[in-house]
């Protein structure tokens, strides 16, 4: 099929980059290393969306014990691997590949460290919970890289985290509305996706360089964070010799006040105060945290 065809069969109004930056390396502690676009200063907010960080971390970097309340984390590993283990007995490894969609909701206490030497590289994504869903129950959804839905096409490689994408659908319930697609463009290959209109999305280039928008846009290149403006879908181009390998991730705004504290996102700053209040005392959700400490503390005395 010609690229005139594909045009004339799908966009009518493409989105455009409406702000385009590199997420810089910032560097945690001893062995990590965090690209950081939404949830930093420039940007603290990008509704429904908190947070995107590609990290880069060997041991003895990590994330030990620590809670989280009123959104989700999805983790989808790149290179290498994570074990991951809360205070209910929840545990296991994200190897690369694999995705972990969790709605901490009214509260999860977890531990997320390097499960092998060498680096693991990945992408966290934290999604905000409308107030009625903030305090349920927290609930996981694991994919192995061998159950993501994926599929190859007029040299376009999609793997569908969550949503649709080329006739194909995510298992993933996304409870905050939201699309999260990884793809592969070989040399010469263009890309419309459409997209929900009234939703924000947004590009972030993992690996090579290409065009998004339309054909007079700059090229970007890996580790650039891509905002798109209105519109219902994405084109992309890769005009270069070797592989463009990006992320598209779309979200339905909530539209309501975000207070936040650290892993702590709430409405309001009373339920902020409560939050505290709750894992201080362990409870409302926390009631497990009292007795527990992750395997990777152990032998840690604090
Ligand atoms: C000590 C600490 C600091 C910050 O809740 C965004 C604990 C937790 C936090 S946090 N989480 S940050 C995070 C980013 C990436 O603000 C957490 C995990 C991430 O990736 C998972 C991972 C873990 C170990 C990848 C590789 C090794
Ligand atoms: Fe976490």
């Amino acid at each position: 099929m010609s690229e005139t065809q594909i045009s004339h069969l799908s966009l009518r109004n493409p989105r455009s980059i409406v702000r385009k930056f590199q997420a810089r390396p910032q560097h945690e502690g001893d062995g990590a290393i965090v690209r950081r676009s939404i949830g930093r200063f420039e940007l603290k907010y990008y509704d429904p969306f908190l947070l995107l960080d590609e990290f880069s971390i060997s041991a003895p970097a990590g994330f030990p014990d620590h809670p989280h309340r009123g959104f989700e984390t999805v983790t989808y590993m790149l290179e290498g691997a994570v074990t991951h283990e809360d205070f209910e007995g929840h545990r296991g490894t994200i190897n690369a590949g694999d995705l972990q969609w969790m709605t901490a909701g009214k509260g999860i206490v977890h531990s997320e460290m390097p499960a092998s030497q060498g680096t693991q590289k990945g992408l966290q994504l934290w999604i905000n919970l409308s107030s009625k869903h903030k305090m349920i129950d927290p609930k996981y959804q694991e994919l192995q890289g061998k159950d993501v839905a994926k599929v190859s096409k007029d040299g376009i490689e999609v793997r569908v985290i969550a949503g649709e994408a080329m006739g194909i659908r995510s298992p993933v319930y996304t409870r905050t509305p939201t699309m999260y697609l990884d793809f592969t463009l070989k040399p010469n290959a263009h890309l419309q996706q459409s997209i929900p209109p009234t939703w924000n999305a947004f590009v972030y280039i993992l690996e090579g360089e290409g065009i998004f928008g339309n054909l007079k846009s700059p090229t970007a290149a890996a580790h650039h964070f891509l905002l798109l403006g209105t519109g219902d879908g994405l084109e992309a181009w890769n005009k270069s010799s070797k592989p463009l390998r990006f992320i598209l991730v779309g979200g339905e705004p909530l539209g309501e006040p975000v207070v936040q504290f650290g892993p702590f996102v709430m409405n309001t700053q009373e339920e902020i105060d409560q939050t505290i209040e709750d894992f201080d005392s362990c409870s409302n959700g926390f009631e497990k945290a009292e007795h527990w400490k992750s395997q990777s503390m152990l032998g840690f005395e604090f």
